[in-house]
């Protein structure tokens, strides 16, 4: 049995995600997870805030709390939308706990042992007024090309062009307004990815060749470009210290580490907080899943493509420069960007749903799905309200709920409370188990492969075969002529029920239950059903008792899409 170790990207502290953040990120790596686990294997799904750098810093500012108590208010708020989408972390921790300060200053160390941190002297802008150093976000002035007011001295949000404070036209302090700025020289560290250039390319050559090309083409461009040292410091009060024992001057000064240093380490330092929290009598060890386990862990990783030369690159060159056993990915899922209506989604100008609104209107389980069999994969892709009504009204309505429930009332209303038994299986239930085990064995080869939207399809086909065969069957007719036939029809359809809630689980978790608990069976679990099981379509034998579910996903009409449209925007796409 392998030992699977998942995490997905960790979401920035500042403010509730978005639905694109969680598509391309964490939802996919649950629906993993939950198969994995179904299939009975080992998982450790880890994820956690990212509460270090200026996103932290600034939003704290704006909200008037201090930035740590801003962060732990954030992280709750955070962690109970994301249990409302039923996201299965084994643990969601803090990227500022203990114990990533503590991992990130020891590999920090190790990095300094073997040659591949440096201190060096840079220019940079001081405030008097603020008495600090500031980082180039923490300027504000006029964009020499465009002359837009608010560009910030590392970009101009405008334009989009890269910028240096030094290009700023009145440049102030975002924190104090002042204009009494200097440039002054002052240390910082520098991670030497150049001298760590080749490895990490050898390790891209040697490992990449399995990840998706989004994945595998994203990491060769920024090697080819060539691997640029890196200041991994920053002047911040928020943040992972540079240890006093290694860098006395720098730690005196108040030298914190840069946010993406400290970020990717906080995949094992929430593994560590994990461990620590372990319950009385449960025996967890973090170092078992990233010290010195290359063969017996595989990691997968789940993140969106701006994301990729970080985890590809810079936390791979990481690891190599401490010469350590650190577990490093084996395989990489990236995802293009979720657009709302062909625009960005954007946190910071509230654009799109966010993922606490999208609950407050509908159960997780129509997200999930419909984000999950139109994820990002190959392209970017554009949520309309249109395209999502459309489609949790189809395959989640109509194809599975309705065949849930007009099999159980049926049933109910013919045939009492129990599964009923009829003749044995004749020639229409053999070819329907064969078409079952074929497309539950194309769904299990997508979801090995990470191929969600081609597994949701795999998943799509399943529920509608099962339509089909009702269709052919109509036990509503042959009830007249055939009672024995009708119910073995029904009792057919029913174990069909029970195999799309144990196979649904890791999409609609919520429903699958719902469906799974109809069937009053013992010591039933939603342990796969392997392809062979599934054919028989016997799990469920007559003479169980059974309950009709309320009616599992109502429709969305055109009311609320109306309504959706008021509250969201969005135009309705061109008929
Ligand atoms: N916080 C997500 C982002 O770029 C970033 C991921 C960190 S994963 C170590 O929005
Ligand atoms: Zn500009």
């Amino acid at each position: 049995m392998a030992r699977h170790l998942i995490t997905s990207a960790l979401p920035y502290i500042n403010g509730i995600k978005h639905l694109g953040n969680m598509v391309g990120s964490m939802l996919p790596a649950d629906v993993y997870s939950r198969y994995l686990r179904q299939r009975g294997q080992e998982v450790l799904y880890i994820c956690a805030t990212d509460e270090h750098g200026t996103p932290a810093e600034l939003a704290a500012q704006e909200a008037g709390l201090p930035v740590a108590e801003f962060c732990a208010q954030q992280h709750d708020a955070q962690k109970a939308v994301y249990d409302g989408f039923a996201l299965s972390f084994d643990y969601f921790g803090r990227s500022s706990s203990p114990q990533n300060v503590e991992i990130t200053q020891a590999i920090a160390r190790e990095l300094k042992q073997n040659g591949f941190i440096e201190e060096r002297a840079i220019r940079q802008v001081y405030s008097l007024d603020d008495e600090r150093f500031l980082p180039d976000r923490y300027i504000v002035g006029t964009c020499p090309h465009c002359g837009y007011d608010k560009a910030r001295g590392d970009q101009c949000e405008n334009c989009t062009r890269v910028l240096d404070p030094t290009d700023l036209i009145d440049p102030r302090s975002a924190i104090s307004g002042s204009s009494r700025l200097e440039v002054r020289e002052t240390k910082h560290l520098f991670l030497l990815q150049s001298k760590l250039s080749h490895e990490v390319e050898a390790w891209v050559d040697e490992h990449g060749k399995d990840w998706p090309t989004l994945a595998s083409s994203i990491a060769r461009k920024w090697l080819t470009e060539g691997l640029q040292d890196r200041a991994i410091t920053r002047d911040l009060d928020w943040g992972v210290p540079v240890p006093a024992d290694t860098w006395p001057e720098l730690a005196a000064e108040g030298k914190v580490f840069y946010v993406w240093f400290d970020a990717p380490i906080e995949y094992i330092g929430a593994t560590k907080e994990w461990s620590d929290a372990a319950p009385e009598g449960e025996e967890r060890d973090w170092r078992s899943w990233w010290y010195d386990v290359d063969t017996d862990v595989r990691y997968t990783e789940f993140m969106a493509k701006d994301n990729v030369p970080f985890h590809t690159v810079m936390f791979p060159a990481t690891l190599l420069g401490t010469r350590d056993k650190w577990k490093k990915v084996d395989f990489v899922k990236a995802f293009n960007w979720l657009n709302y209506y062909g625009g960005k989604f954007s946190t910071s100008q509230r654009r799109g749903i966010f993922t606490d609104a999208a609950l407050e209107i509908l159960p997780a389980d129509y997200w999930r799905y419909f984000l999950i069999a139109n994820a990002p994969e190959s392209d970017d892709t554009s949520f309309t309200w249109e395209h999502f009504a459309a489609s949790v009204n189809k395959d989640l309505a109509d194809t599975l709920g309705n065949f849930v429930n007009r099999v159980l009332s049926f049933s109910r209303k013919r045939f009492g409370d129990e599964v009923p038994a009829g003749k044995e299986a004749g020639e229409a239930e053999q070819r329907l188990g064969e078409q079952i085990a074929e497309l539950l064995a194309e769904y299990e080869r997508h979801m090995e492969d990470l191929q969600f939207r081609k597994a949701a399809q795999a998943l799509r086909a399943l529920w509608s075969a099962g339509n089909s065969y009702l269709e052919e069957k109509a036990p509503w007719l042959e009830i007249k002529t055939d009672a024995d036939g009708a119910a073995l029809t029904l009792r057919t359809a029913m174990n069909l029920i029970h195999l799309y809630a144990v196979v649904s689980e890791p999409f609609i978790p919520a429903t699958a239950a719902a469906m799974r608990g109809a069937f009053a069976l013992t010591d039933d679990t939603a342990v796969w059903v392997a392809p062979e099981e599934a054919r028989a379509l016997a799990a469920v034998p007559a003479g169980t008792a059974f309950t009709v579910p309320p009616v599992l996903f109502a429709k969305i009409t055109e009311e609320d899409l109306e309504s959706y449209r008021e509250r969201f925007g969005g135009e309705p796409e061109a008929a």
